[in-house]
């Protein structure tokens, strides 16, 4: 597992791909027609500048689950707890508009969204979840 953890840093090159374009793209300066764009700039940092990115809430079972699989997978990742902060409300938001779920955890692996905690618990349980994240070590020292 050693080597895994060595393999996960990121420098997070790859582009989210945004499903619910605004039509009216032009006019805004974000990709979701947030109307806090540094926000969303700032969520989007976050999911390209690690290989294992989790919104979380401290608050959470299924946040839990999905940082305990990750834990059990060796994975080296950046967990945003955003219960902690005053605009929890707009990450979900922000979220659930590149994900189509505003629920937690919302868990990104080499820049695209998995699922929840549900999710990640099957991909490892099917033995899926680690390659995923070698895959992104590896592009990521290329
Ligand atoms: N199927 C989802 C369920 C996630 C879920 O229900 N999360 C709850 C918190 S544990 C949630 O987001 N509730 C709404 C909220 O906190 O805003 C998963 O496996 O992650």
């Amino acid at each position: 597992m050693n080597s895994l953890r060595t393999l996960v840093k990121c420098t997070g090159s790859s582009l989210l791909r945004v499903s619910q374009r605004n039509i009216m793209g032009s006019l805004f300066s974000s990709d979701t027609g947030s109307s806090n764009p540094e926000l969303e700039q700032f969520v989007k940092e976050k999911i390209n500048g690690n290989c294992v990115m989790v919104f979380s809430k401290t608050t959470c079972g299924f946040c839990r689950m999905a940082k305990e699989t990750l834990n059990n997978a060796g994975a080296t990742y950046e967990a945003l707890e955003i219960n902690n902060r005053p605009d929890a409300y707009e990450i979900q938001s922000i979220l659930g508009k590149m994900t189509g779920s505003t629920t937690v955890p919302r868990v990104f692996i080499n820049g695209k969204c998995i699922g929840g905690g549900s999710e990640t618990k099957s991909l490892h349980n099917a033995g899926k979840l680690i390659p995923m994240i070698e895959d992104c070590g590896i592009k990521a020292s290329l």
